[in-house]
């Protein structure tokens, strides 16, 4: 990524008509296609927001510099900070876009996130921001990267910025000007972030449940990224492993945890700089075997769990796969064909339960690891993206994406 000199951070700016740094405003009218929003009601106590900023048509240079002067000068908004402006490689969307210019912008407001993300599609609307193409070329793109500690998610709006862990565009401007800033998922800053995606030998892990797509997505970004691949040693058992005492079952799972937990093992892990992407999370396993589990067997699972996960080396990205329940059937309907055309989702293998129910028992293992992964207080990942399963050509390239921009 380059760096070029752009607007230098500005120190604490702000607007002449609000010192007191957000308190006079409030809410907004839905913004109007080319013009800034009008601001109306009453808000709450101002909280940090953080702001990436994007351009790669037009004058992008430019397109930056009046979208933070907006910024600058919008009621109910202080701008704080001001990253330095990077020339970046484009990431996704169509080929042959030109190189984008990137930087972070840090405010004070005391907007609803809602409101805030009206005004910054004003903003966009204002510099002709023209919407024909997702992650097409842009005069300005303006994403709301963090507001406090909130956590949205709905159609319009999605907090934490769902794709900001892995992206280097986003990460480097961003800790520049707010490196102690929080990520309320990751449990972490904005600079433990960027450090994670800086490590050397990078270990990402594409998770989901059998059928969700995680062989065929995970190879798919070991051949874009030239990474050594780790595939999950055994089918994972979903209808308890086979019949047998509590004795045999919780003997068959620490079997199945001591194979899937050999590959990761810290001792001989690569240190070159290509990565390893692995089909596969050693979570899972403990999931999975949780939900079989009698207590006492379950008990004694955990113990050689935590012994063993001890010594292997977690996932620094993981790419959540989730599908569908129409999808996920199909997908089994497909795979119970004597005759398949291609071993694509080949890690469904049959279990022996009816179609429903086998479809149902991975659901609800896919539950427990959308709570692991994205709520909860265990010590996760420090970037999760996720990802809807059910067309897995859009996946592969959206995984792939979301592991090239770490460049
Ligand atoms: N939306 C939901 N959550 C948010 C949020 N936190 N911030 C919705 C902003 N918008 C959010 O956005 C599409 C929809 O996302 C909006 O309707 C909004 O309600 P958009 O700006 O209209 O379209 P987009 O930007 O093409 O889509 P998207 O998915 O937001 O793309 P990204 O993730 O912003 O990525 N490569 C480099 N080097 N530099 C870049 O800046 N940017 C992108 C766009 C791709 N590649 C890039 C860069
Ligand atoms: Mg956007």
């Amino acid at each position: 990524m380059e760096r070029d000199g752009g607007v230098t951070g500005t120190g604490a700016v702000r607007p002449p008509s609000n010192p007191a740094g957000g308190r006079s405003a409030g809410g907004l009218s839905d913004a109007p296609a080319g013009g800034i929003a009008t601001v109306t009601a009453a808000a709450e106590k101002p909280v940090r927001s953080l702001i990436g900023c994007g351009a790669n048509l037009g004058c992008p240079r430019e397109q930056l510099n009046q979208a933070i002067d907006m910024l600058r000068f919008m009621p109910g908004v202080a701008l704080l900070e001001v990253s330095q402006f990077m020339e970046t490689r484009p990431v996704g969307g169509p080929p042959g876009q030109p190189a984008y210019l990137n930087a972070a912008c840090l405010i004070e407001t005391s907007f609803e996130p809602e409101e805030l993300l009206a005004m910054l599609a004003a903003i966009e609307n204002t510099l002709d921001r023209r919407r024909e193409q997702r992650w097409g070329p842009r005069s300005i793109d303006l994403d709301l990267l963090l507001h406090g500690d909130r956590i949205i998610e709905n159609e319009r709006l999605q907090l934490p910025h769902p794709r900001m862990t892995t992206r280097r565009f986003v990460l480097e401007p961003a800790a520049e000007i707010a490196s102690d800033l929080r990520h309320p998922q990751a449990g972490c800053t904005i600079g433990d972030l960027l450090e994670n995606i800086s490590q050397r030998h990078l270990h990402v892990a594409v998770v989901g449940i059998p059928g969700s797509g995680c062989p065929e997505v995970a190879s798919a970004v070991a051949d874009v990224t030239l990474s050594r691949q780790l595939h999950a040693p055994a089918a994972l058992p979903i209808a308890g492993g086979p019949d047998g005492t509590a004795a045999e079952a919780t003997a068959f799972w620490q079997e199945t945890l001591r194979q899937y937990a050999a590959p990761l093992k810290r001792s001989g892990w690569p240190g070159d700089p290509h990565g390893t992407v692995a089909d596969y999370w050693l979570e899972t396993v403990r999931l999975a075997a949780e939900r079989c589990l009698a207590p006492a067997g379950r008990r004694e699972f955990l113990t050689a769990f935590d012994r063993l996960a001890a010594g292997t080396v977690p996932p620094h990205i993981v790419l959540f796969l989730e599908v569908g329940r129409d999808a996920l059937r199909e997908r089994i309907s497909y795979c119970r064909q004597p005759i398949r055309q291609s071993d694509v989702f080949a890690d469904l293998v049959c279990s022996g339960l009816p179609e429903t129910s086998e479809a149902e028992a991975l659901l609800a293992l896919q539950d427990d690891l959308k709570c692991c992964l994205t709520g909860g207080s265990a010590p996760r990942p420090k970037a999760v993206i996720r990802f809807d399963a059910d067309d897995l050509g859009r996946t592969v390239n959206e995984a792939v994406a979301a592991i090239e921009a770490i460049q």
